[in-house]
């Protein structure tokens, strides 16, 4: 017995030393004290994980707003439509929440990716999935700073960050999706002129689109496909374009997804991205970052889901007692949040390699594949802990599950992720 008490004075002198050392992070570098998301009080707090700053906790809860003022109100009515506003945009640019991750010298916000990603996962915290803000600012955008001309920059990104240019990429065609060196569509030389023939299918912010990144063979001669690639920008507006009908998706409601048509149209020079059957290496190089951006709004989805659920359960009444009290119902939810928060971790880790220029294509495809592969996961689950309720269309958890369908399927499949990740194991170095 004599151990006991000299134990209970080690074990409260630690104590005490670990409190100081605590108080002494907390008041000297509170950053260092950010919790996680598996010890917040709820999977979407503000002011938590380690890779963001107060600043972008302040940033956050004005995109918060944002969200919770100027879109989730419409949001109902722009799913009827099938698309959402043009003042949403305007609003959006006049918010400084268009191309935050485009630098000023080029008309951007000039602010870092981190900002960027907490545009898009508010954005699935509020499941509003109707605006295409992710894929104008951090997919269309990269392309024109990175590649384009400076006249092209001058011209089109600081429209663009004001939403008064609302962006688009078209790769896909009927004809061919993953496997994009099926391209058809084409640009033939005329002068120095363009002339732009093909369709494109399944365009996001198409319908509403003012400049479309174009996918066009420009050699058909080329020793592969892929040498023969170039990018085009293509307005609205210009004689043989055409913008098909707005389609019927099984979710994505305010999501203008369209076909577009080109039929002979003259493209000058200028509208050439880049150089010359130089399109394939600017598409391989610039899909690691839309690829993480699927991944981190899908476990923002995620977590999004869990709080919906976990607040659901706490109230649906059930053999006289909340369905919380239910072990079995307990233990799913113990599964899914380990799920996300090991998930999560994974993708901030992605999202401050990426920061830092670090991010190879394969991880970027292991975040992709497994976060929207965790998703539908997850929405399966919650809908289930809904019972009839989560299959209403008037329930958020209906909604997010239906979107959640899409995420394995367009950036790239699941599959083709896989391919690129078995592509990096099995070469010979
Ligand atoms: C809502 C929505 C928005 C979209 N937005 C855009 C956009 O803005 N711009 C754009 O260009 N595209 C967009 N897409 C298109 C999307 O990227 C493609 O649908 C996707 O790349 C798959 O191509 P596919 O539909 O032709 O399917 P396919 O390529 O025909 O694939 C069919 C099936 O075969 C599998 N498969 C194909 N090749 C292989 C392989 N080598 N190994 C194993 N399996 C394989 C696929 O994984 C899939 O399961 C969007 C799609 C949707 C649904
Ligand atoms: C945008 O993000 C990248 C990281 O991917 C970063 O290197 C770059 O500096 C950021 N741009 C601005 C304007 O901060
Ligand atoms: C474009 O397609 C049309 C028919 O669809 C054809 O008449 C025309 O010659 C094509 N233009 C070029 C440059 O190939
Ligand atoms: C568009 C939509 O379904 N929005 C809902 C998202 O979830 C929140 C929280 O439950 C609801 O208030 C919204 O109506």
């Amino acid at each position: 017995s004599g151990f006991y008490p000299l134990l209970g004075t080690m074990q409260h002198s630690l104590q005490l030393l670990w409190l100081s050392l605590f108080r002494c992070l907390q008041t000297e570098n509170h950053e260092l004290v950010r919790q996680e998301t598996s010890s917040a009080k709820t999977l979407m707090d503000i002011g938590t994980r380690r890779i963001f700053s107060s600043d972008h906790d302040i940033f956050r809860e004005s995109v918060r707003k944002f969200f919770q003022e100027a879109v989730l109100p419409y949001h109902a009515e722009w799913e009827k439509a099938g698309q959402v506003s043009r003042e949403l945009w305007e609003k959006a640019g006049q918010q400084g929440l268009l191309g935050v991750n485009i630098s000023e010298k080029h008309g951007g916000i000039g602010g870092d990716l981190l900002s960027s990603a907490v545009i898009w996962e508010e954005q699935m915290y509020v499941n509003c999935t109707g605006p295409g803000f992710s894929l104008h600012s951090d997919i269309v955008m990269p392309y024109i700073t990175n590649y384009g001309s400076k006249d092209q920059i001058e011209r089109f990104i600081p429209e663009m960050s004001a939403g008064k240019c609302i962006g688009a990429i078209a790769m896909t065609e009927p004809g061919a999706g993953s496997d994009l060196q099926g391209v058809r569509t084409y640009a033939k030389k005329d002068g120095s002129d363009w002339i732009l023939n093909g369709s494109k299918v399944f365009i996001t912010n198409g319908w509403m689109s003012d400049l479309v990144i174009v996918v066009a063979v420009t050699n058909r001669e080329a020793h592969s496909p892929a040498h023969g690639i170039s990018l085009f920008l293509v307005e609205n507006g210009m004689k043989g374009f055409s913008k098909g009908r707005k389609l019927e998706k099984i979710g994505l409601k305010a999501q203008d997804t369209a076909e577009l048509f080109f039929e002979d149209v003259r493209l000058p020079a200028s509208a050439l991205l880049g150089q010359e059957n130089k399109g394939f290496y600017y598409l391989m190089a610039e899909l690691p970052q839309e690829r993480l951006l699927i991944a981190d709004m899908a476990l923002a989805s995620c977590e999004f889901m869990f709080e919906e659920t976990r607040n659901y359960v706490k109230h649906r009444k059930a053999f006289g007692k909340t369905i919380a009290h239910l072990q079995t119902v307990q233990h799913k939810l113990a599964e899914l949040k380990t799920q996300i928060c090991v998930g999560r971790t994974f993708v901030d880790s992605c999202l401050q390699l990426h920061e830092e220029k670090r991010l190879d294509s394969s991880t970027a495809s292991m975040a992709k594949y497994w976060a929207s592969d965790l998703q539908n996961n997850v929405a399966t689950q919650c809908v289930q802990l809904h019972g009839g309720w989560g299959y209403m269309w008037e329930y958020p958890i209906a909604k997010a599950f239906v979107d959640s369908r899409v995420q394995p399927i367009y950036g790239g499949t699941n599959e083709i992720m896989k391919e690129l990740i078995a592509r990096d194991i099995v070469i010979d170095k």
